[in-house]
C-alpha cells in the first residue's frame, strides 16, 4: 500500500489522493474526478469518499491504572478522593508484569479506534518506581501502534508524600517525557503553590513538557491554575505546558474568571477536559441544582486558547466504563459543554485531533502534509458533522505507511421487501 484515493480532507472540497513512500507522505493531490472502484490500483486503498484525518490523539489517560476497577474494592462514593484511596490499595499489589499487560491491552483498545498518539500519566508516588520502569518499557514495545508520552504523575502529592520531590527528580532521570503535578490534592494551599514552582523548575531545567492535574475539584477556592499560568508566562513556556481538568473553573465566579482569562491568554498554555470522567466524579457533594463539574471549554476555545478532550480512565477506580473510543468522549463533551451549535459541529474533530496534537507539542510529526509521517486514519463518514451524528468509527488506520487496523462498519439488513438495502 502506498496511496489512498477518493478520500476527503477536512475543510476542503472535492476528492483527494494521498501518496507516501518510506513511511512519509510524499503528495496530497486534488482529484478532478473520482477513481471508479474497478480502476483502483492494487497498491491503493479506496477511500470511497470518506474523511481522511491524521490519527486521533489520546492526550490524557492513566495506563497504569486501567482495567483495575473493583480490585480489591469498588469506588462506591464516586468521588475523586475515594478513587485515590481505592487505587492506593490496588497499587500495593501491582507488579511490573501486571502493569505491562494491562497497559498493552489498553493501547490495543486505543489503536483499534484510530488513536496513534497517547500521553499517559504514571503514578510516581511509589517507592522504587517499578511501575514507571515498566511503563517506560511499554513506551518502546508499543511503538508499532502508538507514540507514547509518559508523565511523572505524583498521585499522592509532591510536598505531602514522603520523598515526593526526590521521586519526581528520579522519574525525570529515568526518562519521562512530561512532568506532572496535583496541587489541589496537597495538604495545604502553600504546598500546592510550592509544588507548582518545584515541578515547573524541574521541567525547565531538564527540557521536559508539563501536564498538571490542576484544580480537579468543585471547590471554587482551588486556584492553582493562576499559579501555573503565571509561572508559564514568566518563563515563556506556553507551548510546552498543559493544565488538565481545571474543573474548579466550572465553579469560579465570572468576575474571577474574567481576570484569570487574561493571565491564561498571556501564558498561552493548553487545556485538557475529560468530560465523561468529570461529569462522573464532580458534583458529588451537591444535591440540586447539581454542578456539571467541567472546565469552561467553549469559553477557553473562544478566547483563543488550545483545548481538547480526553478519556482519562478505562475501567479503573475513578471511572468504571470506557472502551478506547475517543469519539464517544467527543460526543459526550460536546453535549455537556453546550457545543452542538452549527459552527462547533463543522469543526468538532479539532478537539480530538489537531488541538490534542498541539497540547502534546507534536509539531511537524502530525498532519497530512508532504514530509510528515504517513500516519492516517480513514473514518466511516465524510465530514465532522456526519462522523458525530452517525456515531462513526475509524475504519482504517495507517501508521508509517502500513495498514495497522481495518474495521468493517456494521450494516443493517432489512426484511424481505427491501432485502439488500444497507445503512451505514
Ligand atoms: N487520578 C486523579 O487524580 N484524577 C483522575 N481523574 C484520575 C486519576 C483518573
Ligand atoms: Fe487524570
Amino acid at each position: 500500500m502506498n496511496h489512498i484515493v477518493n478520500t476527503r480532507l477536512r475543510g476542503q472540497d472535492g476528492l483527494f489522493t494521498v501518496r507516501w513512500a518510506d513511511g512519509l507522505i510524499t503528495a496530497v493531490q486534488a482529484q478532478a474526478t473520482p477513481v471508479p472502484p474497478h480502476e483502483v490500483p492494487a497498491d491503493a486503498l479506496d477511500g470511497e469518499g470518506r474523511l481522511l484525518i491524521p490519527p486521533f490523539v489520546e492526550p490524557h489517560i492513566h495506563l497504569d491504572a486501567t482495567l483495575t476497577a473493583g480490585q480489591p474494592r469498588w469506588n462506591l462514593s464516586g468521588t475523586l478522593f475515594e478513587g485515590i484511596e481505592r487505587w492506593a490499595e490496588r497499587k500495593a499489589t501491582v507488579t511490573r508484569a501486571d502493569t505491562k499487560a494491562r497497559a498493552h491491552r489498553t493501547i490495543r483498545m486505543l489503536a483499534e479506534h484510530g488513536i496513534q498518539h497517547v500521553r499517559t500519566h504514571v503514578d510516581v508516588t511509589e517507592p522504587g518506581l517499578g511501575t514507571l520502569a515498566a511503563m517506560l518499557e511499554v513506551r518502546d514495545e508499543a511503538r508499532d501502534l502508538v507514540d507514547l508520552q509518559v508523565v511523572a504523575f505524583p498521585q499522592e502529592g509532591i510536598e505531602s508524600f514522603a520523598n515526593g520531590r526526590a521521586l519526581m527528580s528520579e522519574a525525570v532521570a529515568m526518562g519521562v517525557d512530561v512532568v506532572g503535578g496535583i496541587p489541589h490534592f496537597e495538604n495545604t494551599r502553600e504546598q500546592g503553590v510550592s509544588s507548582v514552582h518545584f515541578l515547573m523548575d524541574l521541567a525547565e531545567r531538564h527540557g521536559r513538557l508539563v501536564d498538571v492535574h490542576c484544580d480537579e475539584t468543585d471547590d471554587p477556592a482551588s486556584r492553582f491554575l493562576e499559579v501555573l499560568a503565571e509561572v508559564t508566562r514568566v518563563h515563556s513556556m506556553g507551548p510546552r505546558v498543559t493544565a488538565s481538568h481545571t474543573t474548579a473553573m466550572g465553579s469560579y465566579d465570572n468576575a474571577y474568571c474574567h481576570k484569570l482569562f487574561r493571565v491564561l491568554r498571556q501564558a498561552g498554555l493548553s487545556f485538557i477536559c475529560c468530560p465523561t470522567e468529570s461529569i462522573h466524579l464532580q458534583g458529588r457533594f451537591d444535591t440540586y441544582p447539581k454542578r456539571r463539574g467541567l472546565t469552561r471549554v467553549p469559553e477557553l476555545d473562544r478566547a483563543g486558547l488550545n483545548v481538547c478532550f480526553a478519556q482519562d480512565s478505562i475501567v479503573d477506580p475513578w471511572y468504571p466504563l470506557g472502551n478506547g473510543n475517543i469519539l464517544r468522549i467527543l460526543d459526550a463533551g460536546l453535549h455537556i459543554c453546550h457545543m452542538l451549535g452549527y459552527e462547533d459541529l463543522q469543526r468538532s474533530l479539532d478537539f480530538v485531533t489537531t488541538h490534542s496534537a498541539r497540547a502534546l507539542a507534536l509539531g511537524d510529526r502530525y498532519g497530512i502534509e508532504p514530509g510528515r509521517p504517513a500516519n492516517l486514519v480513514l473514518l466511516s463518514a465524510d465530514s465532522d458533522y456526519e462522523v458525530l451524528r452517525t456515531q462513526g468509527h475509524a475504519v482504517a488506520s495507517i501508521r508509517h505507511g502500513e495498514v495497522i487496523m481495518r474495521r468493517t462498519p456494521s450494516t443493517v439488513q432489512w426484511g424481505p421487501q427491501e432485502a439488500g438495502s444497507q445503512t451505514a
